[in-house]
């Protein structure tokens, strides 16, 4: 489509129309591979379908034709069609698992189905579907997003579930990914953690397992993960760690999955529901004939403290233009300094706040600034917590995320910026604290100031470059 105001710059998008999650995420045959919640037809919600592209670099990518478009009764639900779900490689071949939507006059009813292809393209829908369907106590509409892996010869899966309405991530296991058996509820929730997980994932990391979902039903939790065992005998996990994957507002139903390096690579959509009033108003974009992107690709690491670190993937190097002209160290105090990189717009900003050098109680940034107008993010050392506000950032976006920020025992603290034409994501304590918010701003809102309170402030390694569009 034609390029308009808002179109991201370097992120992943669809060639039109809506995009939501993000769907059998894989590494095949020496290509990423990503499909994507896709409604063709316009920029808002309904009739989902699998976008599908490819890339050698994840950043660069060949739109194919749609996988997977609602067309069988198990999923050809008017609004809803085929959900989210995962891929695996079997024997050469390309297998996507996915939730059906049908309407038989009682709503969503979801189950667990199968398609191949043998070229990576074509897929075929298989004739045993649906595969699973929602297990006694289970309601038809809160059963879905299989995610699918292969161990010793057998296939996983987990998908989200309710039952007395408590969240339940519940694992199958199959011979053949078409015929699949009941093993245990994986995890469950008391209430604590919500009446819903969508988009389950389960992956290991070093020796423990991370269980990954966007809860519903937790208030500002997007995205949560939880670090702790799993044992192959009894289908059972129990966690001792748990954070947020990103404390920002459009960080939701992310996906993670193996490269060809080793990497565990993890990828979200970069929106939320709770700001789209349903049916009302689907945000700034979808007048432009589009909605959603992707968040850039991110690596994740186990920290010895079992919390994760979440990181941009290193090829976002190669998107670097020209090097912004700043000083490597500022000293900054309570009067605002201006920075330059790229246009101000689609960037990347790095630098530590020396904690050492720095008596200021907090340091502010003003992103994507214009007149009054700016995206705020504020760093409270004095109190160990940081904040994104947007409620100025643009004409439409509201709220402020916070998180805590770990600062004690800590010499420098490190701040990664990624800035395109309607995202911020800030990486902070090498991806530990993690928060991406939309920006609904145009070319002009492109300044960069920063100042300090009650003290001066010392920022190191200072480096800026501008970032190419894909
Ligand atoms: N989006 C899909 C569902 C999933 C939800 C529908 C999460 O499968 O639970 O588009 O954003």
């Amino acid at each position: 489509m034609a390029k308009t105001a808002m179109r991201q710059r370097y992120h992943f998008m669809g060639p039109c129309g809506w995009i939501n999650d993000p769907n059998g995420l894989i590494y095949y045959k020496g290509k990423y591979h990503f499909f994507y919640q896709f409604n063709p037809y316009s920029g808002f919600w309904s009739q989902m379908h699998w976008g599908h592209a490819v890339s050698d670099d994840l950043l660069h990518w060949e739109h194919l034709p749609v996988a997977l478009a609602p067309s069988e009764i198990y999923d050809d639900h008017p609004q809803g069609g085929c959900f989210s779900g995962s891929a695996i490689e079997k024997d050469g071949d390309l297998y996507l698992v996915y939730t059906g939507t049908a309407n038989n006059g009682n709503g969503f009813e979801q189950t667990q189905n199968v398609a191949v292809s043998v070229d990576g393209v074509h897929f075929s829908k298989c004739e045993g579907n649906p595969v699973i369907e929602p297990p006694e106590g289970v309601p038809h509409d809160f059963f879905r997003d299989p995610k699918v892996w292969e161990h010793e010869g057998l296939y996983y899966l987990v998908c989200g579930a309710q039952r007395d309405g408590r969240a339940q991530a519940l694992l199958y296991r199959s011979k053949d990914l078409l015929h699949w058996e009941f093993f245990n509820v994986l995890f469950e929730s008391r209430g604590e953690w919500g009446f819903m997980w969508e988009c389950p994932d389960f992956f290991p990391l070093g020796d423990k397992w991370v269980f990954l979902c966007s809860p519903m039903g937790i208030g500002e939790r997007t995205t949560v993960y939880f670090v702790g065992d799993f044992d192959y005998g009894t289908g059972s996990f129990t966690y001792t760690v748990t954070g947020e994957a990103d404390w920002g507002f459009d960080f939701y139903a992310p996906q993670t999955f193996q490269d060809g390096n080793g990497r565990r690579i993890m990828v979200g959509w970069a929106n939320g529901w709770d700001w789209m009033p349903f049916w009302k108003d689907w945000g700034p974009t979808w007048r432009e004939g589009w909605c959603g992107s992707f968040a850039v690709p991110r690596e994740v690491r186990m920290n010895d403290n079992l919390t994760l670190s979440i990181m941009p993937v290193d090829e976002i190097s190669t998107l670097r233009s020209e090097m912004a002209v700043l000083p490597p160290t500022i000293r900054l105090g309570e009067e605002s300094t201006t920075l330059r990189v790229g246009d101000g717009v689609a960037y990347e900003l790095g630098f530590s706040i020396d904690l050492m050098q720095t008596d200021a109680t907090s340091i502010h940034l003003n992103l994507r600034q214009h007149d009054d107008r700016a995206l705020v993010v504020d760093f409270d050392l004095a109190h160990a917590r940081m904040s994104v506000n947007r409620d100025k950032a643009d004409e439409w976006s509201k709220g402020t995320s916070r998180s805590p920020l770990s600062v004690q025992g800590k010499e420098k603290l490190d701040v990664i910026l990624l800035s395109d034409q309607s995202s911020m994501e800030i990486f902070v304590d090498g991806g530990r604290v993690v928060h991406s918010m939309n920006v609904f701003a145009d070319n002009e809102h492109n300044g960069i100031s920063m100042y300090a309170k009650n003290g001066d402030a010392v920022l190191v390694d200072v480096k800026g470059y501008g970032l190419d569009a894909v």
